[in-house]
């Protein structure tokens, strides 16, 4: 297969509703989309990268950046032709993972396509269908949060993430806990608002039988996460923190994570997020997808990955209507609380280019 160049494509997606997190408060959706042309065909990949450097140092226009600068000439310049060929000729660029990532998913994607092949194969997945998990945003009143999280349940969702943050905890968590009970897959995410002072403040949340609290601390404070988790009982699960197989060896090492969110754009692409699901499976760490309210695009490559025996905890893997009135792919729709898991070539899904034309802010032309 021969690269011929990327199309870098912005789409402005508006979200349903406000998602409001320690970090940030969301509502439109910045995506941008990286298609592969190939002499065999075309590939797609979602860069989750967000308009500020607020959940990691990346972000948006920074992405287009370092791959018109730096990484599609070195795709060239070592003639890559297939998917672990990006991550060999990006090795020497620090960080970035993001940008990498979503070059690696449209070469994977063109060159499962062109193959015929799914994502979900070729990663090893052994689930037809995925259980659906939902991320709940901080609200502005606990009877807003137990109106969404009710909405929530009605429509199957078999696990609840509430984000959380200093004032926006024990009281969400208990309120969620009393209306809908015990029996409520529940879990918490801060996007590190705490610090190790606030060890017995957190040590509160064991009351309500959470499945994990997700980045209580800063990213780098793995040491802290060590230490937190020695006082608190609920299961400690980082996300910001685990940017690389090597990082989550050394987290489960160090007794800093016990859980962990795997986010493939983070950890620099999904072959990254599989040896990730590797290492944690051969430490009996239980690993689940995250999400950053992907397109169907990315939702779709996310479904393959979350459907890999590791995946033993239900992801942030929603219907496409939790954050979208309109995806640019066919919808992922929820049937039981499941989302099925794509077996066509590739990523199993493409745009609906009537779709994408109308939320296209700007596209442009990278040659290789
Ligand atoms: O911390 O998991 C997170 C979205 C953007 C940035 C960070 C996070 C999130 C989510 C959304 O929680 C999960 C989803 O896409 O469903
Ligand atoms: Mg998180």
């Amino acid at each position: 297969m021969k690269l011929e160049g990327f199309e870098l494509r912005r789409v402005a997606m508006p979200l349903v509703s406000p998602f409001r997190t320690s970090f940030s408060t969301q509502t439109e959706r910045d995506i941008l989309l990286v298609r592969a042309v190939t002499d065999e065909g075309e590939g797609w990949g979602e860069c989750v990268t967000l308009p500020d450097p607020l959940y990691s140092p990346e972000y948006a226009d920074g992405a287009v950046d370092v791959m018109k600068r730096f990484f599609i000439p070195a795709l060239a310049a070592a003639g890559v032709s297939d998917a672990p060929g990006v991550g060999h000729a990006l090795y020497p660029y620090k960080g970035h993972r993001m940008a990498k990532a979503a070059l690696e998913m449209a070469v994977l994607d063109a060159e499962l396509r062109a193959e015929g092949r799914s994502f979900a194969r070729e990663l090893g997945s052994v689930h037809s269908s995925v259980p659906c998990g939902v991320s709940v945003g901080i609200m502005n009143s606990i009877p807003e949060l137990l109106d969404a999280v009710g909405g929530y349940l009605d429509a199957g969702y078999v696990r609840i993430k509430l984000k959380i943050e200093p004032g926006w905890d024990i009281e969400a968590v208990r309120a969620v806990r009393e209306k809908f009970g015990d029996d409520v897959l529940l879990q918490v995410d801060a996007n590190t608002a705490y610090t190790l002072r606030d060890a017995r403040h957190l040590a509160r949340l064991d009351d309500f039988d959470l499945l994990l609290i997700e980045q209580p601390l800063e990213e780098e404070d793995i040491l802290g996460h060590a230490e937190l988790a020695k006082i608190v009982k609920t299961p400690i699960c980082l996300d910001e923190s685990i940017t690389s197989a090597q990082t989550a060896a050394a987290a489960i090492r160090l007794g800093a994570t016990q859980v962990i969110n795997i986010k493939p754009g983070r950890v620099g692409g999904y072959l990254e997020a599989r040896r990730i699901h590797d290492i944690a499976a051969a430490n009996g760490i239980a690993v689940w997808c995250g999400g950053m309210l992907e397109s169907g695009i990315g939702r779709a490559a996310n479904v393959a990955l979350a459907s890999l025996p590791g995946f033993t905890l239900p992801g942030d893997v929603s219907a496409s209507d939790r954050f979208y009135r309109t995806d640019i792919t066919a919808p992922f729709v929820m049937k039981d609380g499941h989302l099925d898991v794509p077996a066509g070539p590739g990523l199993g899904v493409s745009p609906i280019q009537e779709v994408l034309d109308e939320l296209t802010t700007s596209v442009e032309w990278v040659h290789i």
